[in-house]
């Protein structure tokens, strides 16, 4: 998977050298390119933004360094990139999104800042490329960088070879394969530590009965912290024990 970033902080993506995102980068599995969106400017200033038509606080980013950067990095005529705009405004990022993301084979991150982007530069790519504007959730950051971290982090791991065990996927909260719970809580060595020990039944080897425990620990904490995520029955209700 090709991944390009254009954004006025290119160093925020440092990160991305590390852990599981950076080992799929070093074994190939990942092509990524970070852009300094100030390259595709011709001011000594290297102006990338302005003040907002209709007034109002902030300033905007200006179309034109976008414009050229997107043509410089996805040539009219070439092979296209799903163009990915983290905004506030965008629709929520969940993982479908990561898994629909996952299947394609470049993506291209536009990281605005300020007040956002001037809308013509999405419009315009429209034209020519697919756009997902997506956010990452109900608060405001102070632009795309961050957002842009996350969903990359989200949709590599499910690129094929990228996580050691793909099993470990099946499992998992929000996963589409199974019931979209939460998860389970999670212990290990020592069995007993400050005084709190370990739920006796991980330590029975009574397979039957663990995974038991595990659903019904799975489906409570998700009754208690995202009802919404369980199935409802006719009036609307969540389904909590099935
Ligand atoms: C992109 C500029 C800052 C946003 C004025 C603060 C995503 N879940 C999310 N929250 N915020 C963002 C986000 C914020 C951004 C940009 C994404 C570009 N800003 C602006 C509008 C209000 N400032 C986000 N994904």
């Amino acid at each position: 998977m090709r991944i390009d970033l254009i954004s006025i902080f290119p160093d925020y993506f440092e990160a991305l050298q590390l852990s599981l995102v950076g080992k799929a980068i070093g074994s190939g599995l990942v092509d990524l390119g970070v852009h300094d969106l100030r390259d595709w400017t011709h001011d000594r200033h290297r102006t990338v933004d302005d003040t907002p038509y209709g007034g109002g606080a902030g300033m905007v980013m200006k179309p034109e360094p976008w414009g050229e950067a997107l043509d410089a990095l996805a040539p009219v005529g070439g092979p296209t990139p799903v163009l990915v705009v983290p905004t506030p405004a965008g629709i929520p990022f969940r993982q479908s999104t990561a898994i629909e993301l996952a299947q394609s084979q470049w993506l291209m991150f536009a990281c605005g800042r300020y007040e956002g982007i001037d809308a013509r530069v999405i419009d315009h790519a429209r034209t020519r490329m697919q756009v997902r504007e997506v956010s990452l959730g109900d608060y405001v950051l102070n632009g795309g960088e961050v957002a842009a971290l996350a969903i990359i982090e989200a949709v590599v791991r499910l690129v094929p070879g990228v996580l050691g065990n793909p099993e470990s996927l099946v499992e998992e909260s929000h996963g589409d394969e199974i019931d979209g719970l939460l998860e389970y809580p999670v212990f290990t060595k020592p069995a007993s530590w400050r005084g709190l020990d370990v739920p006796p039944v991980l330590l029975s080897g009574h397979h039957g009965q663990v995974a038991s425990w595990r659903t019904a620990e799975a489906r409570r904490i998700t009754a208690e912290r995202r009802p919404d995520l369980l199935k409802a029955d006719h009036f609307g209700n969540p389904i909590v024990s099935e």
